[in-house]
């Protein structure tokens, strides 16, 4: 595999990739623009160690000093913690300009999975996301992640989406573009804080191998589109955040009323959702990423065994 110039793959990740050993892509957006300093960064050191507890190498992907790192040091993923805001926040539009302008750049899903595809990664786990916003009919708000989904091979490992978002128009965009999409032991695409959005998903697998063998099955086609996995919040984190919904609707209300548009949206939901909620949204994000590496690691890990 030859990458370009601007790939700087970090050791551990190489070798894996070189043995064939799992590895799972993790975006650094969440690390910036998701979460605040220091929770970010301690969060997302967990994350890789709940990963390599599960046998597989963490790959944090971002854009430093007109690099794409993919495997980030203690000390890197600690800059992009600090940073925050700073980064530009990267979706593949932004990928070129930003390693031609040197500045630091946090992936989002879309760039992510990208650079995850180019590597030759195949499972990358997140916490939601992105998808059509409420009010699309109007700002035509469809988050890049949902059309990257429908173009590079990377099978994402989410909680769902965040009812930040219109969830019926979300699935619907997600099947023009031929996303194949799985509920993991569930029917129902899970809404990030809850465990449900009512809408039903078109296929289900209850283990790590089952969606393993879906994904061998997927690559071997070389079916050019993603995959979403979406893992429902544990229901015993669940319960607490049943006020999520009130915060979300007037944390959208709020966007449209202060003219928040484009890259800017989601952050600021993501944000206040967490000051109306008094923290608790944080919480759940925490709880649910760190549910999602545990699975996404096993996936990686029963997949790599089936490709030896
Ligand atoms: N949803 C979340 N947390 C996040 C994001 C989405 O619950 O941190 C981030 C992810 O990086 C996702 C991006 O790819 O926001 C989507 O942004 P947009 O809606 O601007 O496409
Ligand atoms: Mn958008």
């Amino acid at each position: 595999m030859t990458l370009p110039d601007s790939f700087q793959v970090s050791a551990s990740v190489a070798e894996a990739l070189a043995r064939k050993d799992a590895v799972v892509a993790l975006e650094s957006t969440i690390i910036s623009h998701g979460m605040p300093y220091p929770d970010n960064v301690t969060t997302a050191r967990q994350v890789e160690d709940v990963i390599r507890q599960h046998g597989a190498v963490p790959a944090t992907i971002g854009i430093m000093n007109g690099k794409i790192c993919v495997g980030m040091s203690a000390d890197e993923l600690e800059s992009f913690g600090r940073l925050g805001r700073e980064c530009v926040k990267v979706s593949r539009r932004d990928i070129a300009q930003v390693i031609a302008s040197g500045r630091p750049g946090a992936t989002t899903v879309a760039a992510t999975m990208w650079i995850a595809a180019q590597c030759g990664i195949r499972v990358f786990v997140t916490g939601g996301i992105g998808g059509v916003h409420r009010g699309a009919e109007e700002t035509w708000d469809v988050s890049a992640d949902l059309t990257e989904l429908g173009r590079t091979p990377v099978c994402v490992v989410c909680a769902g989406a965040k009812s930040i978002l219109d969830l019926p128009k979300t699935l619907e965009y997600l099947e023009t573009q031929g996303v194949c999409v799985v509920g993991y032991g569930t029917n129902d695409f899970p809404a990030f804080f809850s465990p449900r959005s009512g809408l039903p998903v078109p296929h289900r697998c209850d283990t790590a191998a089952e969606v393993a063998r879906l994904l061998k099955a997927h690559f071997d086609l070389q079916l050019s589109s993603g995959i979403v996995v979406g893992v429902p919040i544990p229901e015993s984190e669940a319960a607490q955040f049943a006020d999520v919904e009130k915060a979300t609707q007037q944390a959208v209300e709020e966007a449209r009323s202060q003219s928040i548009v484009g890259r800017d949206v989601t952050p600021f939901l993501l944000s206040r959702i967490n000051q109306l909620t008094g923290g608790a949204s944080l919480a759940a994000n925490i709880a649910l990423i760190k549910h999602n590496a545990a699975v996404g690691a096993q996936i990686a890990t029963q997949h790599a065994q089936m490709r030896r």
